[in-house]
């Protein structure tokens, strides 16, 4: 019996990355004066390294620009960074980033059926909080069994640490949870964990293929275009996602 939700965060419960990670990205470019510049392409391409110091590494690992020596550039990955993270916050905070549609509407649903939710993302646990509070108010927070963020789970997704210590703190087992992940990476770690997947395809993962998940589609804030295809066409309820588990 499903027990619990486990939610990615970036493009799963919000747009994050394109208005928000990238722009704040650029604006810690800046600010160290580095004219450097990741464009929405770009960006899409970086999004294959999971973690945005990891990116950040992987990008000026190809700049003649970028530091040449490994101390130098992991230094400068760290300064830019944390700075980019509190560019971030700020732009959340500011309501630069909203919920997906049908993504608050099912943690209603959710709650309202006794079901218990956890965040399960790789993104760090300052950037959590701080869409969790500008989205979902001062005590959002608390709508959430357990938070797995970046800190408490360093190997990033498609590892599936990150969703092993999700059911460890939730004391449940795979099958009784059912995660909601955006892209490749996130349903691969979510699989391997042997935990079943919803997928709803973000704007830089929508091409991401269905393939392993019990159902996927364009978002949960309607009923077109999912595999299976969904019972109607208002938005993706409970009921929904109970329907393609039991049948998967
Ligand atoms: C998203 C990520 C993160 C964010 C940036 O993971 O890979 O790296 O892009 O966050 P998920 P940080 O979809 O699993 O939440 O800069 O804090 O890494
Ligand atoms: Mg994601």
């Amino acid at each position: 019996m499903l027990r619990a939700l486990l939610w990615d965060v970036d493009g799963t419960l919000a747009e994050t990355e394109r208005d928000g990670h990238r722009v704040a990205f650029n604006l810690a470019f800046e600010a160290r004066g580095r004219d450097w510049h990741w464009d929405e392409q770009r960006y899409g391409e970086l999004l294959r390294v999971a973690g945005g110091r990891e990116r950040l590494l992987h990008d000026m690992a190809g700049r003649r620009d970028a530091p040449q020596d490994a101390a130098g550039r992991q230094a400068l990955a760290l300064e830019l960074h944390a700075l980019k993270n509190r560019y971030y916050g700020e732009l959340v905070a500011a309501g630069g980033v909203a919920l997906r549609p049908g993504v608050p509407e099912l943690m209603d649903d959710a709650e309202a059926a006794g079901l218990a939710m956890a965040i399960v993302t790789t993104t760090s646990r300052c950037n959590v909080d701080a869409l969790v509070e500008a989205t979902l108010g001062r005590d959002g927070h608390r709508r959430f069994a357990t938070v797995v963020a970046a800190e408490d789970a360093p190997r990033r997704k498609p590892d599936t640490q990150a969703y092993a210590l999700a059911l460890a703190r939730l004391g449940l087992a795979p099958t009784q949870t059912l995660a909601l992940e955006d892209s490749p990476a996130g349903v691969s770690a979510a699989r391997a964990a042997g935990v079943p997947v919803v997928l709803t395809r973000s704007r830089y993962f929508a091409d991401a293929p269905g393939e392993g998940t019990v159902a996927a589609g364009p978002g949960l804030g309607s009923g077109r275009g999912w595999t299976p295809a969904a019972s109607g066409t208002g938005r993706i309820d409970l009921a929904q996602l109970m329907s393609w588990t039991t049948r998967a």
